[in-house]
């Protein structure tokens, strides 16, 4: 990975934590955003939601303000998803939020919003579009129209589809002044990389935001991370990986090892659109504690969220975000600029790492004392828990009536330790 990626994601980076939203036409149906394609609807038959759209309630300030109460330094929101309906006020479609009962460019409104709240702004393109008549549609597996005989014979340009997904990304780079973040969504079998023109593409992007970060998936498919991951990334590469409700074993490495910027995107239940059917949310335990593990392997969260068809999010996500939010503010230190540890994963836990601290996140409350292996007790300058700023006595019954799971170990004059430390004894609390 070259020293332009690592630069260039530093904010990205030290944020650690984002809000995707998810949020479209597809909140109308209600049952997420592949329900074009898993009911196989024309575009036709989709239009009815197109004349329904009527987000009465879309505030994006309450988005942002809710993403910032919840410990997050950046949002990412779907400016067009597969089903090719824009968000913003594209001059190449008529199928935009301002065409609709919206009457108005809601991206604009959501990158002000942003901006006010100081969080970065990202926005998700979908590079596949079930609307547009040049994309590949019968015999297409993602494609709503792959079993339909009738389009059995088109003849599509797809240069001309190229002409226009360009051509909208050119406003989204061009129109809203500086981005932060662009996500592409996504490469599929062999469409991937030139197949997108990705290197023009991309020269055009960096032309007009020569900063945005950009993630992995004009080239990356699946697991396949892409040329991020080794010596010569190439133009398209991106800047992070970008592994979706799956967190990887080891983070993400190239292939010397070295690890690299890496994303987890995930939802909050079983869906990224609303689906108001699906009440298997995770808890915000279990949330916090998967944001813990991606730092812990140097990577990244991003928690979706779908607002409904008035533009509200769910009660439930809204619930979630407040109890996350109130663990951040207690122990925000072990998330914001923090990475992976030298020490080996402890048995009751995980630890983050930053500038010879190590924070201690304690899933399981020891019987008596909470062995710190590979932590020898010299070297240790003081422990104290991360919520009250209260010292950690050793010796002393492990105080969990705190609800703080994370104590930090600063370290005295010599932040550097190897593990393991074979002729010193590990520190016992
Ligand atoms: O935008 C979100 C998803 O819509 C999109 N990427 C995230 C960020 C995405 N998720 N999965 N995929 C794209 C790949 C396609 C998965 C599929 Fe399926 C499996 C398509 C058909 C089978 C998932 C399950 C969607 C419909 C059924």
């Amino acid at each position: 990975m070259n020293q332009e990626i690592r630069e260039r994601t530093k904010w990205f980076m030290d944020a650690r934590f984002g809000m995707f939203i998810h949020w479209g036409l597809y909140s109308i149906p209600a049952c997420g955003e592949w329900v074009m394609s898993e009911k196989e609807m024309t575009v036709e038959e989709y239009r009815t939601y197109f004349e329904q759209f009527d987000p009465v309630d879309y505030d994006p300030k309450k988005w942002v303000r809710l993403a910032k109460e919840a410990g997050m330094k950046y949002v990412v929101l779907t400016a067009k998803h597969h089903d090719g309906f824009c968000l913003f006020d594209s001059k190449l479609t008529d199928y935009k939020s301002t065409n609709t009962k919206a009457g108005r460019d809601l991206v604009r409104e959501f990158v002000d919003a942003c901006r006010e709240e100081d969080l970065k702004v990202g926005l998700y393109f979908s590079i596949i579009d079930w609307k547009h008549p040049d994309f590949p549609k019968y015999g297409d597996r993602q494609h709503p129209m792959r079993n339909n005989e009738a389009y059995k014979e088109e003849k599509i340009d797809f240069d001309r589809y190229l002409d226009y997904m360009h051509g909208q990304v050119k406003e989204l780079v061009t129109n809203y002044g500086k981005l932060d973040l662009l996500w592409f969504d996504f490469s599929y079998d062999d469409m991937t990389g030139e197949k997108w023109k990705a290197t023009e593409l991309i020269k055009m992007v960096r032309h007009y935001q020569p900063d945005v970060i950009i993630d992995n998936r004009l080239e990356g498919a699946g697991d396949n991370h892409g040329s991020i991951a080794t010596d010569n990334p190439l133009i398209y590469s991106g800047d992070f990986a970008s592994p979706e409700q799956i967190i990887p074993p080891k983070g993400v490495c190239d292939i010397n090892g070295e690890p690299i910027p890496w994303e987890l995107c995930a939802t909050m239940n079983n869906h990224w659109g609303y689906c108001n059917f699906d009440h298997q949310y995770k808890t915000p335990e279990m949330l916090v504690r998967k944001l813990v593990e991606c730092v812990s392997k140097g990577g990244n969260m991003i928690l979706n969220v779908g607002p409904d068809a008035k533009g509200n999010i769910p009660k439930e996500s809204v619930e979630i975000l407040k109890e996350v939010g109130n663990w951040m503010d207690k122990n925000k230190e072990s998330i914001y600029g923090c990475g992976i540890s030298d020490l080996e994963k402890p048995d009751w836990g995980r630890y983050t790492e930053k500038d010879g601290v190590i924070y201690a996140h304690v899933y399981e409350t020891p019987l008596g004392a909470l062995p710190l292996y590979g932590i020898s007790p010299e070297k240790l300058d003081r422990i104290t828990y991360l919520a009250d700023g209260s010292e950690v006595k050793r010796g002393e019954a492990w105080n969990t009536a705190l609800y703080t799971d994370v104590a930090f170990v600063s370290f005295g004059d010599d932040p550097v330790f190897t593990y393991p430390l074979p002729d010193e004894k590990d520190t016992v609390l």
